[in-house]
């Protein structure tokens, strides 16, 4: 998220593509609102269905799934067209606009009709309002990531909204609706299966920032691996782990080292929110072990057969234990314990220190948290210090440690304080009042340094650096192609020292480019970049100087070094239109993606699925349930609100398959996996499409699994997974799976 909840408030036009906030993000959704009683604000909504969201839009557009880029491309069409985009905003900070102009001349409102099914007039409409009410906010969440073209999704929607001058401002901005709590903070501290903490790279360089950064021997890591190599390979994603299980019957070729995988733990993850529950379950039986540390019974033991060395350890709730969590604008907040863990739960930090003392590598775990920097740039052991105290030398590590993001100012007294004084912050800029004045609550990264207030919107040059201002980022190089990567003459942050672009700041660079000369011992205690600058001088003196330590660069509209160097539309592995899957054909197969070899234009051109397969399967969520839902079934009177897996289905296709309402259905995917649902008649769908929640589990393909809880666990409500008949279909970056781009066939049970 570039802005944050409360400056939606600011925005003149909010455009949704893909969230459905008024169910999913209710207590946020009251900012989009507050931004339509306040300010007027216009409410644009794309999605295939007709939601809560959109029942409060002031125009609404249900567009196929996934055919976001054609209707974006289409707005971006008509922007130009009319000159309606912001050339100078554009010629200053954007690198490759020309490429994505050339692209959108094909888009005419006709084509995109035709590919996405909204009527041209929608689509002018809609785009009339959007460039017309500047700052729009621009906000996404599922709907444009969970598809084999998602990164490109992703990519589009920064697009538009550079392309109209509504990046780095109040107002305007992506806002990407994050998912859990603290999911941001998950995701910052690493918990990825392609970077260290804080999106360093797998490179050696990082891993010897951590090494030192931790006090371990390089080599000590080093020797954790069969070999260097693979300290610089991505992992196996949570989607497709189970490929790499020893006996999982796959063509799918793995390259994990020349080995299976034998072992599953599982930390709070669902498992059957996963898609392909079929393959997960074939994964989960043919383990060796099994682990599963959840305050409830995860549903995963449920689903498999396996009889031996399946353990559920109780892990304790997050009221159970305290520490920092983040929000979706790069906030940290402090969460205080409750009560003390009950029972025999444990909370999950307690449960890892204990593994690793068993593994042997409980001192290196942990040392890091003994740890300090001195005033020349070393690290050293803080003197007399035996014994950490959880949490706080944790956040202080997380702080003296992650520079990439500007993590170095939330020490743990810091958000302590801001969490503690949260009523002294304004609701929709999140600025400090009376002792929090400077500062912006949570601190939101980039923060700095230790007395830096938090940067509330990204990218933005309307103000300086240390009241949280920057430009894009200087991540790619200094020029592509002899084109200028860095902002041109004239953009820059206010009362920068440099008035034009800039590279991240090095010790290298420094004097060129800031004219600063550092001292001998300066030079000594300094790191090469800003990244690994243990003494912190780089960004002090960037402080000074007003200037942003990564740089002031353009974005980039061109990615080359992604398959698709701008977004470009490619039908759903399985379209329900295949005469278009020939004109938008998917990618090719993808050898060691998370290493399993991944298919894409295999599937899509296997055969056209729409004949057997006609409609359209949107998978998504419920306001009375999270996640894979064992949380809630296992309330008796939340349960009660949702107490069975349905589907939405229109009373027109309804008919046509002699399905009553209320009565069983059978959904049956391309895979040859079926489901057994109650049918819901809705008009929030069109005749060729339904919708399932994911919430449900304890069945599978019509079988009662729920025998198989331990005496007294058997939650409220059960039901099967809509996850086992999600269709095969992964992302070509990310591998998140393609759960709301479908197709299905529906039967009366
Ligand atoms: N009550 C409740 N709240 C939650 C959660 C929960 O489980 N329950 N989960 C949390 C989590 S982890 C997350 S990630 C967020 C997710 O929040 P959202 O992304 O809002 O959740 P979804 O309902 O999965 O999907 C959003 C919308 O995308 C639409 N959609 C599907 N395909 C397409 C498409 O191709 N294009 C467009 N434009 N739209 C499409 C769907 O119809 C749906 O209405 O919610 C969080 N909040
Ligand atoms: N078809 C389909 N599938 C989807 C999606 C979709 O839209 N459609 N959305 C996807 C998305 S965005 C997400 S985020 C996932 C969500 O799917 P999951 O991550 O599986 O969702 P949760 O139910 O939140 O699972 C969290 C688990 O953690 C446990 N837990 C809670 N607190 C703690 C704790 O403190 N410690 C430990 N150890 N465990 C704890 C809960 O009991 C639960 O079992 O689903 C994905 N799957
Ligand atoms: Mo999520």
């Amino acid at each position: 998220m570039t802005n944050s909840l409360g400056d939606i408030q600011k925005s003149k036009a909010i455009i949704i593509f893909g969230a459905n906030p008024a169910v999913n993000h209710p207590v946020g959704f009251q900012h989009f609102l507050k931004a339509k009683e306040r300010n007027n604000s216009q409410l644009i909504v794309i999605d295939p269905r007709f939601t809560k969201t959109a029942a409060k839009a002031d125009i609404y557009a249900q567009i196929r799934p996934g055919t976001d880029i054609p209707f974006m491309y289409g707005m971006l069409n008509i922007i130009f067209q009319n000159g309606w985009d912001d050339k100078e905003y554009v010629d200053a900070r954007v690198f490759g606009m020309d490429k994505i102009r050339e692209e959108a001349k094909k888009w005419t409102p006709e084509l995109v009709e035709d590919v996405t099914g909204v009527p041209a007039q929608t689509l002018i409409q809609i785009t009339n309002l959007y460039a017309k009410n500047r700052p729009g906010t621009l906000i996404w969440a599922m709907g444009l990531t969970q598809h084999s073209i998602g990164t490109s999704n992703t990519r589009m929607a920064p697009i538009l909204q550079l392309a109209l001058g509504n990046m780095g401002k109040a107002g305007g901005g992506t806002n990407i609706l994050r998912g859990h709590d603290n999911v941001q903070g998950a995701t910052d501290m690493g918990c990825l299966a392609d970077s260290l903490p804080g999106y360093y790279g797998l490179a050696e360089g990082s891993w010897k920032y951590f090494a030192k950064s931790w006090g371990v021997e390089f080599e000590y890591l080093e020797k954790q691996f069969k070999d260097k190599s693979w300290m610089s390979k991505n992992g196996f994603s949570l989607a497709r782990w189970w490929a790499g299980v020893q006996n999982v019957k796959s063509d799918e070729k793995i390259e994990n080292a020349g080995t299976s995988l034998k072992a599953l733990l599982v930390f709070g993850n669902g498992i059957t929110s996963v898609a392909q529950q079929a393959k997960i379950k074939e994964g989960l039986d043919n383990l060796d072990m099994l682990v599963l540390a959840d305050p409830f019974v995860n549903e995963a033991a449920i689903l498999t057969d396996k009889k031996d060395n399946v353990f559920i350890l109780p892990a304790a709730t997050q009221f159970e234990t305290s520490g920092l969590v983040v929000a979706t604008n790069r906030s940290a907040q402090w969460r205080y314990k409750v009560v003390e863990p009950l029972y025999e739960s444990k909370p999950d930090q307690e449960i890892m220190f204990e593994l690793a003392k068993r593994l042997g590598f409980y001192e290196q775990y942990t040392k890091g948290m003994l740890m300090q920097e001195t005033k020349d740039g070393k690290l050293e052991m803080i003197p007399n210090k035996k014994d950490f105290v959880w949490p706080e030398d944790a956040t202080n590590e997380i702080a003296r440690i992650i520079k990439t993001i500007g993590l170095t100012g939330w020490t743990a007294e810091r958000v302590k304080k801001h969490t503690d004084n949260w009523h002294m912050f304004d609701e929709v800029s999140g600025a400090g009042m009376g002792p929090m004045k400077g500062e912006y609550y949570g601190l939101p990264w980039p923060c700095w340094t230790k007395t830096h207030g938090g940067s509330p919107n990204l990218y933005d040059t309307s103000i300086s650096v240390k009241e949280g201002g920057m430009g894009f980022r200087n991540n790619f190089g200094l020029e592509k192609d002899g084109v200028n990567l860095l902002a041109e003459k004239g953009s820059f942050p206010k009362g920068s020292k440099i008035e034009a672009g800039y590279p991240e700041i090095t010790k290298a660079n420094i004097e060129a480019v800031l004219g600063i000369t550092l001292t001998e011992e300066e030079k000594a205690a300094c790191g090469a970049n800003w990244k690994v600058d243990n003494s912190g001088i780089l960004v002090q003196k960037c402080m000074e100087a007003g200037v942003c330590p990564y740089g002031n660069a353009k974005a980039r509209a061109i990615v080359w070094n992604f398959p698709d160097h701008i977004p470009m539309h490619r039908e759903p592995l399985h379209s329900p239109r295949h005469d278009l899957t020939l004109k938008y054909p998917a990618y090719a197969d993808k050898a060691n993606h998370f290493r399993v070899m991944t298919k894409y234009i295999s599937v899509q051109s296997a055969k056209d699925y729409s004949k057997e397969f006609p409609i359209n399967m949107v998978t998504g969520r419920l306001v009375t349930m999270n996640g894979a839902g064992i949380e809630n079934r296992a309330s008796k009177y939340i349960a009660a609100l949702t107490p069975e897996m349905f589907c939405d289905i229109h009373p027109d296709l309804a008919h046509k398959h002699g399905i009553k309402n209320g009565h069983m259905m059978w959904i049956h995917s391309p895979e040859g996996t079926k489901i057994k649902v109650k049918a819901k008649y809705s008009y929030t769908v069109l005749p060729d499409m339904v919708f399932m929640p994911f919430h449900f589990a304890g069945y599978f393909q019509g079988v009662d699994r729920t025998g198989n809880f331990p005496a007294g666990t058997k939650p409220f409500a059960s039901g099967e997974s809509v996850n086992t008949v999600t269709n095969y279909g992964y992302d070509i970056i990310t591998q998140i799976p393609e759960t709301k781009g479908g197709l299905c066939r529906v039967e009366k049970a």
